[in-house]
């Protein structure tokens, strides 16, 4: 059963169902053996809030129609299959050992540890498959000049995804400071974020044009401001709300924002952060409205 989150933004909404559609698209392409299929289906298919393609879609719609929307869509697919791979092993026994994740159980619980390791593995080669193929191409094929900014924008954002993860969990039960907070977050959560209005931007924007700095500003502060979000609820949200074991960040002492500048400070910077995601955005006359609501539905989230 697909379980999709209940958002009142109706930009989350389109693009949950478009990526719902694309990604089962994506996997029906392969053909893998059980039970790493169904694993794999448990991985991608079942909820999340699909934040990281719907930036993706919004910062195309700067250039709304653009003729290669076709390597945007594939580029949503392909963030989301490397985002949910560092779940599913960021959730394993030597991990984080985390029961519950989007609701359901996570996957070493449904499928076995050895399984759900080799589904992350999977699910990064199937990402980078997937960006280098037609899929959705029509009429009009995507220069591969493109394509190969996208996969070096997405291969650098999982590479610092895991040199983040390693950060973070030397981190534990130490006090680090701010900067060494930050350089934490935006490695393991940032950087994929930012991956994801860039490979949108790259498509949509010729190299140069200084619409692709601005949104490269707007990236890593709405990056940052998700992970700080993030640690909040983890204080504030119940389990049921965040279909993720709440609490978890203090049980294992974790290095957060709220640990090191108290919960109202980190509410605070949190703001101060979507404020200067807002600023990055002022640069664009048009077109930035879905950026808008889809930052907006990231600072009033509650899961
Ligand atoms: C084990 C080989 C190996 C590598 C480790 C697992 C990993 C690399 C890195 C993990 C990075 C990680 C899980 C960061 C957490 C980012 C984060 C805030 C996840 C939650 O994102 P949401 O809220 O989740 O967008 P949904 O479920 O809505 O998609």
């Amino acid at each position: 059963m697909t379980i999709l989150l209940n958002l009142n933004a109706e930009v989350l909404q389109q693009a949950q169902q478009q990526i719902q559609q694309d990604l089962q698209v994506a996997l029906d392409g392969f053909s893998l053996p059980e039970p790493l299929k169904a694993a794999v289906h448990h991985t991608v298919m079942l909820g999340g809030k699909r934040v990281r393609p719907a930036l993706c879609y919004a910062t195309a719609q700067l250039k709304a129609n653009h003729p290669n929307y076709a390597a945007v869509r594939r580029a949503a697919v392909a963030i989301e299959l490397i985002h949910c791979y560092s779940l599913a092993h960021d959730d394993l026994p030597c991990m984080d050992n985390d029961l519950l994740r989007r609701g359901q159980p996570t996957c070493h619980v449904a499928y076995g540890e050895d399984t759900a390791l080799l589904a992350g593995d999977i699910l990064q080669s199937m990402a980078f498959e997937i960006l280098g193929s037609r899929l959705f191409d029509q009429m009009h094929s995507v220069p591969a000049a493109i394509v190969l900014k996208q996969m070096q924008l997405l291969a650098t954002a999982s590479s610092k995804m895991v040199c983040g993860q390693v950060l973070d969990l030397q981190a534990e039960g130490r006090r680090v400071d701010q900067a060494h907070l930050e350089e934490i977050h935006r490695n393991k959560t940032g950087a994929l974020i930012q991956a994801a209005i860039m490979m949108a931007a790259v498509t949509i924007f010729e190299t140069g044009d200084p619409a692709i700095v601005q949104l490269r500003n707007f990236g890593l502060a709405i990056g940052l401001a998700f992970q700080v979000q993030d640690d909040i609820l983890d204080i504030t949200a119940e389990t049921a709300v965040l279909g993720k074991t709440a609490g978890k960040d203090q049980q294992v002492e974790k290095s957060t924002y709220p640990a090191l500048m108290g919960l109202e400070q980190a509410q605070q910077y949190a703001q101060q952060l979507h404020d200067q995601a807002f600023s990055a955005l002022a640069y664009f006359e048009t077109g930035a409205e879905q950026l808008h609501q889809v930052s907006q539905f990231l600072l009033e989230r509650q899961s």
